[in-house]
């Protein structure tokens, strides 16, 4: 028999979520990605919070595979920093095709990753494939799918805990598997610097999609 539980659920008003639903957009909508950080440490506690807010996120079969790992050792993250720089100065200069370098040129991005070393905290994502229980492997399922939703979740709760991130994807990214120490079963799926902006950095002026381009009603 599966064990099921009452589900604690408090209605709202429509008025209430109206609110609710706009004060979060505009939260969301001041989220930025943020290349420039600052060495400013963060509180442990809220780094807690954020990771366990992903941690709630839904997963194929609730199987939560994911694997966080929290780099703030500097001797690591200049080995990080080192490898991520290594593998994009390859695909800047030859793996990158002119049409990706063009969409990437209003983005002001290089193979420099000075934020590796300067930011206080690097989180690491890592998707879990399958699990080990003695002899027996036990697969995990839409495993893409449930890390880019707990990433998701992260980087909201970054963004709502007043810190700022960076998206990052240095590719390839097996070193970080090597770095890191981490089993067969684990690949890096994101790198998420994380901290606070260095003062007076600017962002590119990009523009969001509006409601129209982006959804259909039927
Ligand atoms: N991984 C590279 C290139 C890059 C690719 C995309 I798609 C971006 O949105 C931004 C950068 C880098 O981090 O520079």
């Amino acid at each position: 028999m599966p064990d099921f539980i009452p589900l604690v659920y408090a209605p709202l008003t429509e008025q209430e979520q109206i609110q609710r639903a706009k004060s979060f957009l505009d939260s969301c909508n001041r989220r930025r990605t943020v290349r420039e950080f600052s060495s400013t440490p963060v509180s442990k506690e809220v780094l807690e919070c954020i990771l366990k807010t992903a941690g709630t996120a839904p997963s194929g079969a609730n199987k939560q595979p994911w694997q966080f790992v929290v780099v703030t050792e500097p001797a690591l993250k200049h080995q990080i920093r080192v490898a991520a720089e290594a593998e994009e100065r390859e695909s800047y200069e030859k793996r990158m095709r002119q049409e990706w370098l063009d969409d990437l040129a209003a983005l002001g991005t290089d193979w420099h990753k000075e934020f590796l070393e300067v930011a206080p905290v690097l989180i690491v994502v890592f998707s879990v494939a399958y699990t080990k229980e003695g002899e027996k492997t036990r697969k995990n399922y839409y495993v893409k799918e449930s890390v880019g939703i707990a990433s998701g979740f992260l980087l909201a709760a970054i963004h709502n805990a007043g810190l700022v991130s960076l998206t990052h994807t240095p590719s390839p990214m097996e070193f970080l598997q090597k770095i890191l120490n981490r089993p067969e079963n684990e690949k890096p799926f994101l790198l998420i610097p994380v901290g606070y902006p260095k003062e007076g950095t600017s962002v590119p002026n990009i523009h969001r999609k509006q409601l129209d381009d982006f959804v259909m009603w039927k």
